[in-house]
C-alpha cells in the first residue's frame, strides 16, 4: 500500500479538476445515475481514496460495503494481474476453468451450516437475489415470495418488486414482478408496541400475513437481511430471525438470507446469520466477496440448489475468471489478517466515540449495527422520533467537504452509516470520527 494513510485536501472538495469532470457527466452519463460525492478518483488504497486534483479522502463507504478488504488491495491486485495476463473470458457455460470451482468450494465452507452445499455465480446482488427466487420457485413449485418492509434487493425488475422504498428505487418504473408479498419487518426503534415487545410482535405480524395473505402452502421463499442495509442498518430484536427461520422450515419455505451487504466479516462474522445461529437454505452474496470486482453468488442446500434443470441458471459473464480471482484474493486477505475479529474492534472504537455524541445530541435516536456496519438514526429531537432527513444530508454534506466520504441510508433518508474498510488503521477512522463531531457541532450546536 504506497498510499500515505492520512486525509490531504489541496483544494475545496469537489475540486477544480474534478468539477470539470462533473461538467463532462453531465454531457455524457443518464441524469438517471446520481452521485454522491463528485470527486473523482484515481487511485485508492487502505482507507484512502486520491482524487483528480491531488486531495486524499478517508473512505467510511467501501464504495456501498464491498472493499471491505481494502482498496486495490495487495493480494486482490496480485491475482487479477495474473488472471488477466492468463485468461480473461471464457463462459463458464461453454468451457470451464477452475477458479469458479475454488469460489464455490470456498462458499460452501465460509456460509453457514455444515450440509451439502452447492453455488452459482453471477455478476451482481440483484441477479444473485433473482436467482435466488428462481431457484427457489423451482425447488418448491409454488411461486409466492415474501420478503419485509424497509429491505433492499436490488434494481431489477423482480428485485425492485422485492425492494420496498419507492423513491428513488421503483417510483415510475413499474409495473412490478406479480407474486410478492410484504411483511412487516422488526424495527425495534420504531415498532407502535415499543422495542422490548418488537421480537414476539413482529414475528406474529410476518407469521400472520403470510398465512391470511398469501397462505404458507403458496409460498416458495422468504427474503431477509439479517440486518438491512438500504433500508437503515435495522437490526432484528435476538431471536426473530431464527424464529422466521423455524416457521419456514415448518411450513416447506426456503428462506433466502441476502448478505450482499453483511457477509464477507463486515458485521464480525462470516456472515450475519452466524450471530444469530441461523442456517438459511440458500444464502445470496457479493460486494465484499471479490474485493471491488463485480462478483456475486447464490449458495444453498445441494438438494434446492440441483433442483434447477441443467442450462436453466447462468449467464454470459457470471464467475468471470477475472472477478474469480479477485474474490480468492479478498478471501485470503480476510482470513489471513483476521478480518472478522478487526470487524469487531472497529465496532469498539466506533461506538464508544458515537455514543459520546449521541449522549450529547438530542436528535441521534440510535446508534446500531454490527462490526464495521454502524449507523446512527436522526430525529427531530429526543423523544420525539419524527425523522430528520434535513440535518441528515447537512451533516453528510460538511463531511464531504472535510474529505469524509460518508453515506447515508433509510427508508425517510434520516440514517448515517458507516461502512469503513477493515483495512483502515486506526488513526485515520478516529480523524474521520472527529470530522463527524465537527459536522454535528456546526449543524445541531
Ligand atoms: N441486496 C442487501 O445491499 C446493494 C445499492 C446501491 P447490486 N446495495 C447497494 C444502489 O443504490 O444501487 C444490495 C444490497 C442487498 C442486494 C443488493 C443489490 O446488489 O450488486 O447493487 O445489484
Amino acid at each position: 500500500m504506497d498510499i500515505v494513510q492520512e486525509r490531504r485536501l489541496l483544494t475545496e472538495i469537489p475540486g477544480p479538476r474534478s468539477r470539470e469532470l462533473q461538467r463532462r457527466k453531465l454531457a455524457s452519463v443518464s441524469a438517471g445515475v446520481g452521485v454522491g460525492l463528485p470527486a473523482y478518483i484515481t487511485r485508492a488504497g487502505g482507507g484512502v481514496l486520491v482524487d483528480v486534483d491531488g486531495n486524499q479522502l478517508i473512505d467510511f463507504g467501501s464504495g456501498i460495503a464491498v472493499t471491505t478488504v481494502g482498496n486495490a488491495a495487495p493480494r486482490v491486485v496480485e491475482r487479477v494481474q495474473r488472471q488477466a495476463a492468463e485468461l480473461t473470458h471464457t463462459c463458464f457455460m461453454v468451457t470451464p476453468y477452475e477458479g469458479y470451482l475454488e469460489v464455490c468450494e470456498a462458499l460452501a465452507e465460509l456460509t453457514p451450516g455444515d450440509h451439502a452445499k452447492r453455488s452459482a455465480l453471477f455478476n451482481s446482488g440483484a441477479e444473485a437475489v433473482e436467482n435466488a427466487v428462481k431457484i427457489a420457485r423451482a425447488a418448491t413449485g409454488r411461486q409466492a415470495v415474501v420478503a419485509f418492509e424497509h429491505g433492499y434487493h436490488g434494481r431489477t425488475n423482480l428485485t425492485m418488486a422485492l425492494t420496498a422504498k419507492s423513491m428513488p428505487y421503483k417510483a415510475g418504473f413499474g409495473p412490478f414482478s406479480p407474486e410478492i408479498y410484504r411483511a412487516p419487518m422488526a424495527y425495534p426503534l420504531r415498532w407502535p408496541g415499543g422495542a422490548q415487545a418488537c421480537a414476539e410482535e413482529a414475528f406474529e405480524a410476518f407469521a400472520g400475513t403470510v398465512r391470511t395473505q398469501v397462505g404458507a402452502d403458496r409460498v416458495a421463499a422468504v427474503v431477509v437481511e439479517p440486518i438491512q442495509g438500504e433500508g437503515g442498518f435495522i437490526v432484528p430484536p435476538a431471536g426473530w430471525l431464527r424464529r422466521v427461520a423455524d416457521f419456514c422450515r415448518e411450513h416447506g419455505i426456503v428462506l433466502i438470507a441476502d448478505e450482499i451487504q453483511t457477509g464477507f466479516c463486515r458485521t464480525g462474522d462470516w456472515f450475519a446469520c452466524d450471530h444469530d445461529g441461523v442456517v438459511p437454505d440458500l444464502i445470496t452474496t457479493a460486494k465484499g466477496m471479490a474485493g471491488g470486482l463485480p462478483l456475486a453468488a447464490v449458495t444453498g442446500r445441494a438438494e434446492i440448489m440441483d433442483a434447477v434443470h441443467a442450462g436453466g441458471l447462468g449467464g454470459t459473464y457470471g464467475g468471470n475468471p477475472v472477478a474469480c480471482a479477485a474474490a480468492l484474493g479478498a478471501i485470503e486477505t480476510m482470513r489471513t489478517e483476521n478480518l472478522c475479529a478487526r470487524a469487531r474492534e472497529i465496532e469498539t472504537l466506533f461506538r464508544h466515540r458515537l455514543e459520546k455524541l449521541r449522549h450529547r445530541y438530542g436528535a441521534i435516536a440510535e446508534i446500531r449495527g454490527r462490526g464495521a456496519m454502524l449507523a446512527m438514526e436522526l430525529t427531530a429531537g429526543a423523544g420525539d422520533l419524527t425523522p430528520n432527513p434535513g440535518a441528515t444530508a447537512a451533516i453528510n454534506a460538511s463531511c464531504h467537504r472535510q474529505g469524509l466520504v460518508t453515506l447515508t441510508a433509510g427508508t425517510f433518508g434520516n440514517v448515517f452509516r458507516f461502512l469503513p474498510p477493515l483495512t483502515a488503521p486506526d488513526h485515520l477512522l478516529q480523524e474521520g470520527l472527529d470530522l463527524i463531531e465537527q459536522a454535528f457541532q456546526e449543524h445541531l450546536g
